[in-house]
């Protein structure tokens, strides 16, 4: 089969040298310590606070159990206010703590939470705000610090997709009471399945390590009740194999974003994001956006002709969290109350992005959606 004929996926992990993780996995074989904060996790959470610039970071057995055991953490209750523009992990895991969520529009430049929309939708029983980096682009952190304080309101940052993202210098995990991260096979970052929550301070560390071993803190004594959340130590194995050669993959995610932008550029109807002038990006996305008038056909039209070349972008977030069965009853969750969303959640294909994406395949999408549009 021709390489071309092979199905070109939305991602593809990037995996460590088998003969290394093997030496790893060796000294698990020999010390049977397989689990509950062994030597590898221990060395794992050092070295990968080291890397990421951040003081306090526990590690989970996936991004979803991070953001359950966050809330749990920080004892949220009542409202909390996040995006429906997200993976459905974040409004899931309000759920999981029978929290309501309330769901504020995004601003149509970063596709983040708008702090104005989520100032509005403050209530007595609002606790917390849970924005999300979406496509690793940081939130407006300065006004929702300044909202945080002003309502006495906790802030929990899904930054799921922000992995190594800095801000003027300083990590963005740095910033909110709390940031998730997700290290799933299909992440800038992957342990196979894994995540973290980063705080800021030593109690708090405490607290969530108890949480996550069902509330453990000591033998006898248990402070909650608390989930199984740990991350394993093939996990946190292979996360030390992958710390070593993670900049080599955003570079590689850089050039190919890189690519992208520049024979896109001179597409009608097709929009893409630039970086921010204070941002260290780590490329975990390339979403394009379809203007259907200008393009001359509609983001499925464009989605399924890919597909018909084998090439499987896909629509992150479509449909919107919102729309799901489990929430649109909810009143906040009124397409009326959320029209930037809705309109982007009809435009977005994440394209293919991943480093070992080679030239021939880049060109083959870029082919693809230069000859389905009308004005070319
Ligand atoms: N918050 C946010 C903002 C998130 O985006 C996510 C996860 C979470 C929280 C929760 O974190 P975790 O609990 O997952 O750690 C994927 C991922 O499963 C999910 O982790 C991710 N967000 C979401 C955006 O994408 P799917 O259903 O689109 O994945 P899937 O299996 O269709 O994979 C996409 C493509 O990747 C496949 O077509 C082929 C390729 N692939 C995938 C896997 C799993 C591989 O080549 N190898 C693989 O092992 O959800």
């Amino acid at each position: 089969m021709n390489k071309l004929e092979n199905p070109i996926y939305v991602t593809q992990p990037a995996l460590p040298p088998l003969e290394e993780f093997t030496e790893l996995l060796k000294q698990i074989w020999d010390n049977k310590i397989l689990t509950n904060n062994g030597p590898f996790h221990q060395q794992f959470e050092k070295e990968l606070a080291a890397y990421l610039g951040v003081k306090y970071i526990s590690v989970f057995s996936n991004g979803t159990l991070a953001l359950i055991t966050a809330l749990q953490a920080l004892r949220i209750t009542g409202e909390v206010i996040t995006t429906p523009f997200s993976f459905v992990a974040t409004t899931h895991s309000l759920w999981w703590n029978n929290i309501k969520p309330v769901f504020a529009d995004i601003e149509p430049n970063t596709f983040n939470l708008d702090p104005e929309k989520v100032e509005a939708a403050i209530t007595p029983q609002t606790t917390a705000i849970m924005p999300v980096h979406v496509y690793g682009n940081p939130c407006n952190l300065k006004e929702f610090q300044r909202i945080a304080d002003t309502y006495g309101l906790k802030l929990i940052y899904d930054a799921a997709h922000a992995f190594g993202v800095k801000v003027n210098g300083d990590s963005v995990l740095n910033f909110g009471d709390l940031s998730i991260l997700s290290f799933h096979a299909t992440k800038v970052f992957n342990t196979i399945e894994g995540g973290a929550i980063i705080c800021q301070d030593e109690k708090t560390k405490q607290r969530i390590d108890y949480l996550k071993n069902f509330g453990f803190a000591g033998e006898t004594t248990v402070i909650a009740p608390g989930i199984n959340a740990k991350m394993n130590e093939v996990q946190a194995a292979y996360g030390l194999l992958q710390l070593k050669y993670v900049d080599e993959n955003i570079a590689k995610r850089k050039a190919i974003t890189e690519n992208y932008r520049k024979q896109l550029a001179n597409i009608p109807g097709i929009k893409y994001m630039e970086d921010m002038a204070e941002v260290e990006h780590t490329y975990s996305y390339f979403p394009i956006f379809i203007d259907a008038k200008v393009y001359g056909k509609t983001r499925d039209e464009l989605y399924n002709e890919l597909k018909k070349n084998n090439i499987y972008g896909r629509r992150y977030f479509y449909p919107l969290i919102s729309e799901f069965p489990s929430y649109r009853g909810l009143t906040s969750a009124n397409p009326a109350n959320l029209p930037v969303a809705e309109a982007v959640a009809e435009q977005v294909i994440c394209l293919p992005i991943y480093p070992n994406l080679d030239l021939e395949s880049i060109n083959k999408i870029i082919e693809t959606i230069k000859s389905y549009s009308i004005n070319i």
